[in-house]
């Protein structure tokens, strides 16, 4: 743990290039759990790039030095300390060898060297390796590893790391090696190792070039029957990234490893990924749809990392997005051809719902609070605490915008050019932006804001329609609102936004579309329009009618739209809009804005209403079998409590949580009927089939059945969802029938049927522990009620003998569950959530800084909430400032009080 009063602030201005650098690295593990000894002997050289250093500066953490050695000789002026090793006098090239010592099985932080369920295994980035080895653990030094592995051969019967196997074999005394290398030059965050009893799902593929790769999925032996579906993700993901950007796997062999100790999601070591058991293990019992889903984008994402990030790579970690955006882009896009082709709009529409309800919900909150950014950040105190939504999902929608200004094409021609110049170096995101504007022979300086600027972009929209003269004219305004402080201080100027239009005529159909100027209209009914200035007006001509503006089509940039659409026009877009992502946006609206005058009236305690033509606007969804029902799904399901909340001027849990209900409970009890009937219609008999198609079906009739429960009398969604329960061939339908029994039970303060589903749910998954984390979270996501407050039912849980602290997954199902996603019951008047969660933050901090830094990040809105709930809340975060000594977690708090 890296322990400092005051924390450095790292800038990105400082950057310097390293005064030397490392050509290639031996490493030789003798794997003990307590006392493993590692020797590293490097080529090293100065940098001719860099101004001429006195010392060589290795980092280093959590090591015991042993020896250092010069060309072969011991060499004294070696001198380790807590951060690293400094090396005096050094030759300008030389071969340095170094011994050191590291503890595995004491580190609880899970990154360097670590042991999981009696297994090795490593996770190096961002600055794990120096918790291995002294190195110069930063991304621009790039060497090539080799790397040997000896260890009990009865313990750890396989031994494996990046690239390719040289050899292997016994040792004395029931020890033996293996020795892998890896041919390409790599920075050290991507290295790994794993030993352990493990077995693979393996499968031998051809290449585009015709050559044979090994694929393996290697799991505990007991997890072999859930490794099917992470095999074919893979095999489509090499499928995909040749097909769609022409980049082919680069070595023989291409492993991945999953554990069930893991910080994150899944890590893109070079030929050996490493999972979290969560994005691997799946079959239909145990994995739910989205869980399947979740899994092939995981799978997609890590693999593309081979080029987006692996074979180029992040000059320095400010960069980070150059890697990440790109790479989510690519897995987001993966995804959607795999659902929809590339033709199926509607199909490919529903990842897009999906992806863009996630930035909004997320991304946006972090704008809006202490821990704004730009995607490409100035300043960090830690790195990990900058694996965020908006170097992530924001960075995505940035290099989004670049396709949707260049087409496919244009974006391909724009990654070609990348490669070309880049492979094999660590570069910036300014390179990404220089390839893609040269490719396409534009200038993209404007575009550099995207990067720059924190805070979300707002884009007010006024319309005039000139009868007389047949014109159209959309007058765009763009600024930043009452941006956060943080975010406040980065903007600079407007920004270039492709902003998508097309116009509606009364008869729901698009209208041709001729701009002021251009000689005739164009074939396409939606167009992207260049938005540069801070105010600019763009006039359509030829327009017959009044037409009513479809807006920002399939989100084209990450902004908030203003436009006051009355609840007519609403409703006639959810009903028409050719533009699949905008009929479920004005869904959203809608509910958005009748809740939110719910919330307010429910704050003063003023009785609450919905207008019927709401719920018709909704019931006209619900009935209409054009519609897939996965896009039915998705419009009907109401914006989150945390999402709304976020919307008031004031946040308040509370008044959310009782305006959602409210609605929740009207469209239920006057739509029964036509809920009952699409329960019916959306059954999904015989084998499980992982489908976009069936899972689908789950979805919407899932869907029906948590509103069914919201009956004032739930006895029939009661027996419906118990006899779901026991009938469930699938994890999708029994999950969620457990969830309906436990939120039709909440009014009640529980029922039989409940907690007998309950019980049974934990005997059956007893040795499944993801299936078990699910219980776990399950419960603490449930809606709870006076009489039983779900804050009771999660301490209780902290002392279930299957609860562990320790185990990233296990916390995150319970514990960030109730603190991230049940705001009414965690956002309690009388404190205790909060008093919970810095008792909670205070234990992991002392276990895992980075997990105890995400879950430090549930209160850095504090601001933003109604005063009562901002003096509990501002009273735990500095008793939490008090207690923790992680730079990982003091770096939010901090930032959260300052
Ligand atoms: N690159 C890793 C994330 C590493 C996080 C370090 N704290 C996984 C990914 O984005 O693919
Ligand atoms: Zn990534």
């Amino acid at each position: 743990m890296a322990d400092t009063a005051t924390p450095n602030v790292i800038r990105r201005a400082d950057y310097a290039p390293p005064a030397f650098l490392i050509d290639t690295v031996a490493l030789e593990f003798d794997l003990v759990p307590e006392r493993t000894v590692v020797r590293n002997t490097m080529r090293v050289r100065r940098n001719p790039d860099a101004s001429r250093a006195a010392h060589l500066e290795l980092m280093g953490e959590q090591l015991e030095f042993v020896g250092a050695q010069i060309d072969g000789l011991p060499f004294a002026n070696a001198h380790a300390h807590e951060h690293g090793l400094l090396l005096d006098n050094v030759p300008d090239n030389f071969e340095l060898t170094l011994t050191s010592v590291c503890n595995p099985a004491a580190n609880t932080t899970l990154s360097g060297l670590y042991v999981s369920g009696g297994n090795f295994f490593t996770q190096c980035e961002a600055e794990g390796f120096r918790r291995i080895t002294y190195f110069l653990d930063r991304p621009d030094v790039m060497a090539t590893f080799t790397v040997t592995l000896r260890a009990s051969k009865a313990d750890y019967p396989v031994l494996l790391s990046n690239g390719n196997l040289l050899e292997e074999g016994d040792l004395p005394d029931g020890r033996h090696f293996a020795r892998w290398e890896d041919p390409f030059r790599k920075p050290s965050y991507l290295f790994a190792l794993v030993a352990g009893k493990l077995v693979a799902l393996e499968e031998r593929v051809k290449s585009g070039s015709g050559k044979e790769k090994l694929l393996q999925v290697w799991v505990e032996p007991h997890d072999l029957d859930k490794t099917r579906h992470a095999m074919d993700s893979l095999i489509h993901s090499i499928r995909w990234d040749e097909e769609r950007f022409g980049l082919e796997l680069d070595l023989d062999r291409f492993m991945i490893v999953a554990v069930s100790d893991f910080n994150m999601g899944a890590m893109e070591n070079k030929g050996l990924n490493i999972f979290n058991t969560k994005y691997v293990l799946a079959n239909p019992e145990t994995a739910t749809d989205t869980d399947f889903a979740n899994i092939e984008a995981v799978v997609g994402h890590e693999y593309f990392h081979n080029w987006t990030g692996n074979r180029v790579t992040c000059r320095d970690w400010f960069q980070l997005s150059l890697k990440e955006g790109l790479t989510v882009f690519r897995d987001q896009e993966f995804s959607a051809d795999m659902a929809g082709g590339a033709t199926d709009e509607a199909a490919r529409a529903t990842k897009r719902i999906e992806d863009v309800r996630v930035l909004r919900q997320m991304q946006f909150a972090e704008d809006a609070g202490p821990m704004a950014h730009p995607v490409r950040p100035e300043s960090y105190v830690e790195i990990n605490n900058f694996y965020t939504m908006t170097v992530y999902e924001k960075g995505s929608e940035v290099v989004r915008m670049y396709q949707t200004l260049f087409g496919r094409d244009g974006f391909r021609k724009g990654m070609d050019l990348y490669f070309k110049r880049h492979d094999g170096q660590a570069v910036t995101c300014d390179d990404f932006r220089h390839a893609l504007a040269d490719a396409n022979g534009r200038d993209l300086a404007q575009f550099e804001r995207w990067y720059s600027q924190a805070g979300t972009p707002r884009v007010s929209v006024r319309t005039r329609y000139d009868a007389a003269q047949q014109r159209y004219s959309v007058t765009l305004r763009q600024g930043y609102g009452d941006a956060a402080p943080a975010a406040r201080e980065t903007q600079k100027g407007p920004l270039l936004i492709p902003f998508a239009i097309g116009l509606i005529g009364k008869d729901g159909n698009d209208l041709p579309l001729r701009l002021e100027g251009e000689t005739k209209a164009s074939a396409v009914t939606t167009r992207v329009l260049e938005f540069t200035q801070t105010e600019q007006t763009f006039t359509f001509v030829d327009v017959a009618e009044e037409p009513l503006p479809s807006l920002l089509r399939n989100f084209s940039a990450p902004v908030i739209v203003e436009y006051d659409y009355s609840a007519d026009q609403l409703a006639f877009l959810l009903a028409h809009d050719s533009d699949p992502f905008n009929r479920w946006e004005a869904g959203q609206r809608l509910a958005t804005r009748e809740l939110m005058t719910l919330a307010g009236r429910a704050a003063t305690g003023v009785a609450l209403q919905l207008d019927d033509s709401v719920v018709a606007a909704f019931a006209r969804v619900l009935t209409d079998e054009t519609l897939s029902p996965a896009f039915r799904e998705l419009a009907l399901m109401l914006p989150s409590e945390a999402y709304l909340a976020e919307q008031m001027a004031e946040s308040n849990p509370a008044a959310v949580h009782a305006a959602r209900q409210f609605v929740r409970k009207r469209l239920a009890n006057a739509l029964r009927h036509e809920w009952l009937n699409v329960y019916e219609q959306h059954r999904t008999p015989g084998a499980y089939e992982a489908t976009p198609e069936a899972g689908g079906h789950r979805a919407l009739k899932n869907l029906a059945l948590s509103y069914l429960a919201e009956l004032d009398d739930p006895a029939e969604a009661v027996r419906l969802a118990s006899a779901q329960y026991d009938a469930a061939n699938n994890m999708t339908d029994r999950a969620a029938a457990l969830s309906a029994l436990l939120n039709a039970a909440a009014a009640n303060g529980g029922s039989a049927e409940a907690q007998q589903a309950l019980d049974d749910f934990y005997r059956r998954f007893e040795k499944e522990p993801l299936v078990i984390d699910k219980w776990f979270a399950l419960q603490a996501t449930q809606r709870g009620s006076a009489q039983r407050p779900v804050i009771d039912i999660v301490r209780k849980l902290m002392t279930h003998p299957a609860f562990n602290l320790k185990n990233p997954n296990r916390a995150r199902s319970l514990i960030f569950s109730f603190c991230a996603a049940n705001p009414a019951q965690f956002h309690a008047e009388d404190g205790a959530g909060y008093a919970f969660w810095a008792d909670q933050v205070i234990a992991l901090d002392a276990i895992n800084p980075q997990v105890a830094a995400r879950l430090a990040r549930s209160l850095e809105l504090w601001r933003r909430f109604t005063p009562t709930l901002r003096e509990g809340m501002r009273a735990a975060l500095e008793k939490v400032a008090s207690r923790v000594k992680s730079r990982d977690v003091r770096e939010i708090v901090e930032k959260a009080l300052a």
